[in-house]
């Protein structure tokens, strides 16, 4: 028993530097909080910590999401389990349904963005900026990724440098559209560090 404490003591201890040593840059746009670091698409050969998404993963339902049009949560969550084995949802987006992240955690240059999609249609991701009083200043065409019949992680949205170009920007969050047909979206991380710099 004492055996295995020493074990578990040295993998905290590796977890707290890796943690400690991540967001080395942080300079963080107000309103958004960003819990953990982990290197969630390592697997993917992504070496950058990201955190995850406030509901990111919509286990607890839309809470904090904003649907339109056909979208809903659905059962069956993206196949590789990165947020967690036990999750069972995902976000289902018919053609031309949108949905818009709860606030997320960014960073003022170089925040990566990146999830997982499937379906065999485009999506679109903007980002939304609002002000202190909650009012949209500003909406960028971040990217449009196309899914395909199986779960993948989606390319990492780079270089959303231009969130400086905007003043007065006090939170932003992320609207997915599905362009062609209907898609399901999964596991929103956002890597606000520039962690890969
Ligand atoms: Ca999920």
């Amino acid at each position: 028993m004492a055996k295995l404490i020493v074990v578990f003591g040295g993998v905290a201890a590796a977890f707290a530097l890796a943690l400690s040593a991540a967001p080395a840059k942080a300079s963080l746009i107000a309103g958004g909080s960003c819990p953990g670091a982990t290197q969630a698409f390592k697997q993917f050969g992504d070496a950058r910590y990201y955190t995850f998404g406030t509901n990111g993963g919509v286990e607890s339902g839309t809470t904090g999401w904003t649907v339109t049009g056909g979208a809903s949560v659905v059962r069956g969550n993206e196949s590789f389990y990165v947020h967690s084995s036990s999750d069972s949802k995902a976000l289902s987006l018919s053609r031309g349904a949108t949905a818009l992240t709860p606030s997320m955690c960014m960073g003022t240059s170089s925040t990566v963005v990146r999830f997982f999609v499937e379906g065999n249609t485009s999506v679109r991701v903007d980002v939304v900026e609002r002000n202190l009083l909650g009012l949209v200043v500003g909406i960028l065409n971040a990217t449009t990724v196309t899914g395909s019949s199986a779960w993948q992680p989606s390319p990492a949205v780079l270089n959303l440098d231009s969130l400086q170009g905007v003043l007065g920007v006090s939170s932003v969050q992320l609207r997915f559209t599905a362009l062609d047909g209907t898609a399901l979206v999964d596991d929103v991380y956002v890597d606000p560090w520039s962690s890969g710099n």
